[in-house]
């Protein structure tokens, strides 16, 4: 068998077409993420327009109450609802629909989901009348209303939920495929369910033993240094479970809707498996200034992180790669110059080929976060919401977005409203994300606190000024393209049944060596199940012992209803 033999097909998937209420199912989902992100985005503007000394907030003041509060909501609307719905929602599509069989156990999965929405639900209640603005982080002394804590606590557990749906589901297809390696885009996305699984132990730790109970008045005091470490534990690969999704799309469903192959089958597993691993032995890189982490531990998960790092290397290499080979089928020529016979008219492509670009320069400023010494002067400041607009913000929210102008469209049996629009929508949010991103790495190197209205600041320097001013610009830009996003979401989905052959089918890519080719260690998920448990007893282990057997109740909470 040769290396790369073109004729070698995948072997053709059964076509398994999905039911009417596999497609509600999983189209419910996409409402509420959609919802949550039309509402979450409407407070970035309001922050970046504030930044310039133009605040809205003041008018809004009977519904919401502060600067504060519209950033917690934006925070937990947009990162941790619109991106949890969505990613649990595109999983049982690509479990389905890459397995080609349906859900080994649907009302498992129905019950996660709906112990996702009573927990969003409960949550909502005190983040809307200001007695949960704690920002996404909930960093305790800050202290919310318990209700907050126990709703975000029942969208995990909804979320585990499910994830024991995906795994049922594949234990009864490799049941039935013995030998036979797992599809690609199912294997991911339960890879992903595997690690968001082992990361939320630490989210829970925290909530269960330290917040509920503080917030429930049971105890009066609490230990901020340990539930920080609890939180980073999930924070961390919190970003991976946002940003892994993305990446299925980018390996196993981009290079067939640019019309080509996955250029490395293993190479895109082998990337999966080492997120797995690496994801959570890293979380003391977002504590570099904590007084209470030894520094030996903060080195340790410095050098971890750049093992982390690593994955995405990969992936830029294989999905570049794959993204060649299909311009070169279409006619494209030259070392770059085949870009431009990528499909860039496709919106769904267009979108991701944009999240991929400027993900590259996020991926620079995080390897910057990384580096103990450089943290020490971009740490809380603007530069890292400058980070994580050009991560979350753009390379997962802009992906999740072009997924949905073929995965709406194809849920509903309609047809995408104005594709050209969609299309612009795109480069408007690239736009509007340099022009943002940019002015808020500057004002953090020039030492701009993040999580603060710079607009009512006394001590704001000459050199801010015109950052301050693009941070609005930018911030402008990107509403104008949310709007452009929603109201191609909703023209869709209520628009006129379309014939079926107008309807976009599900892209998935073969590779170009078929998958039976990978090494069999590539799919099996013990091994390496257990080396990610092991990573994270020895990189936790000690530290989590030595911070609880000391623990310090010592921090009574505050309370910033004030703000
Ligand atoms: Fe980060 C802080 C380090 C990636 C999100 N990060 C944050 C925070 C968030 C966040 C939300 O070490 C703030 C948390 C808070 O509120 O305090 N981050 C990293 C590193 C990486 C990284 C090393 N972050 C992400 C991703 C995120 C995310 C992904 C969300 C999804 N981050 C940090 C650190 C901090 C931090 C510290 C703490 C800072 C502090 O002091 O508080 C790496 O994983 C990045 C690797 C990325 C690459 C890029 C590869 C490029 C690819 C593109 C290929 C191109 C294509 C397009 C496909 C190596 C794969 C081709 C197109 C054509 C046209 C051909
Ligand atoms: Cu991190």
């Amino acid at each position: 068998m040769t290396l790369i033999d073109p004729e070698v097909r995948t072997a053709p998937r059964p076509e398994y077409q999905l039911t009417q209420q596999e497609r509600r199912f999983i189209g419910w989902h996409l409402i509420v993420a959609i919802a949550a992100l039309s509402i979450g985005s409407l407070f970035g503007p309001l922050q970046a327009f504030e930044y310039s000394g133009l605040d809205l907030y003041k008018y809004l003041k009977p519904i919401f109450q502060s600067y504060y509060q519209g950033l917690t909501l934006h925070g937990v609307l947009n990162a941790l609802v619109w991106t949890t719905f969505f990613i649990v929602g595109f999983t049982n599509l690509v479990v389905i629909k890459g397995l080609g069989r349906p859900l080994r156990a649907p009302k498992v999965n129905l019950v996660g989901f709906w112990v996702m929405v009573v927990g969003l639900l409960m949550a909502a209640v005190p983040l809307l009348s200001n007695a949960a603005t704690v920002l996404y982080t909930f960093y305790p002394p800050l202290k919310a209303s318990w209700a907050f804590y126990l709703g975000l606590t029942l969208v995990v557990v909804g979320s585990w939920i499910e994830g024991v749906g995906f795994y049922l589901t594949l234990a009864a297809w490799k049941k039935d495929n013995k030998g036979v390696r797992t599809p690609f885009i199912a294997f991911a996305g339960v890879v992903n369910a595997a690690m968001w699984q082992i990361a939320t132990l630490g989210i829970a730790t925290e909530i269960l033993t330290m917040l509920l109970p503080w917030s429930f008045g049971l105890t009066d005091a609490t230990d901020p240094q340990l539930a920080r470490t609890y939180f980073w534990f999930t924070g961390h690969p919190l970003v991976y479970f946002w940003l892994l999704p993305a990446y299925i799309s980018w390996y196993g469903m981009l290079p067939k809707q640019a019309g080509g192959k996955l250029f490395s089958d293993s190479l895109a597993r082998l990337s999966f498996w080492m997120f797995l691993i690496v994801s959570v032995p890293v979380g003391f890189h977002h504590q570099f200034v904590d007084p209470g982490v030894p520094v030996v531990w903060k080195w340790i998960h410095a050098v971890l992180t750049y093992s982390v790092f690593f994955p995405s290397m990969l992936t830029a290499f294989t999905v570049i790669a794959s993204l060649e080979y299909a311009a070169k089928r279409r006619g494209g020529t030259g070392i770059i110059g085949w870009v431009r016979a990528l499909p860039w008219d496709d919106p769904s492509v267009t979108a991701q080929l944009l999240a991929g670009i400027l993900f590259m320069f996020g991926g620079v400023s995080g390897l910057t976060n990384a580096s103990y010494n450089l943290n020490l002067v971009v740490h809380n400041t603007a530069w890292v919401p400058g980070h994580f607009h050009l991560t979350v913000a753009t390379a997962v929210t802009l992906s999740f977005m072009g997924i949905t102008y073929w995965m709406v469209p194809h849920l509903t049996g309609k047809k995408l409203w104005n594709r050209k629009m969609a299309v612009a929508q795109s480069w408007v949010w690239f736009v509007g994300m340099i022009v943002f991103s940019n002015a808020m790495h500057m004002l953090g190197l020039l030492g701009a606190p993040r999580r603060t209205p710079l607009g009512e600041a006394l001590y704001v320097p000459d050199e801010w000024e015109g950052h301050l001013l693009r941070v609005s610009i930018g911030g402008g830009i990107l509403l104008v393209s949310l709007i452009m996003y929603v109201l191609v979401m909703v023209k869709t989905a209520v628009g006129p049944k379309a014939a079926p052959a107008d309807v976009p089918e599900v892209p998935i890519a073969q590779s170009i060596r078929h998958p039976q080719l990978t090494p069999d260690w590539l799919d099996r998920f013990k091994p390496w199940l257990i080396v990610a448990l092991l990573l994270v007893v020895l990189s936790y282990g000690p530290q989590l012992f030595d911070q609880i057997i000391h623990i310090d109740l010592n921090s009574p909470g505050t309370d910033f209803r004030p703000w």
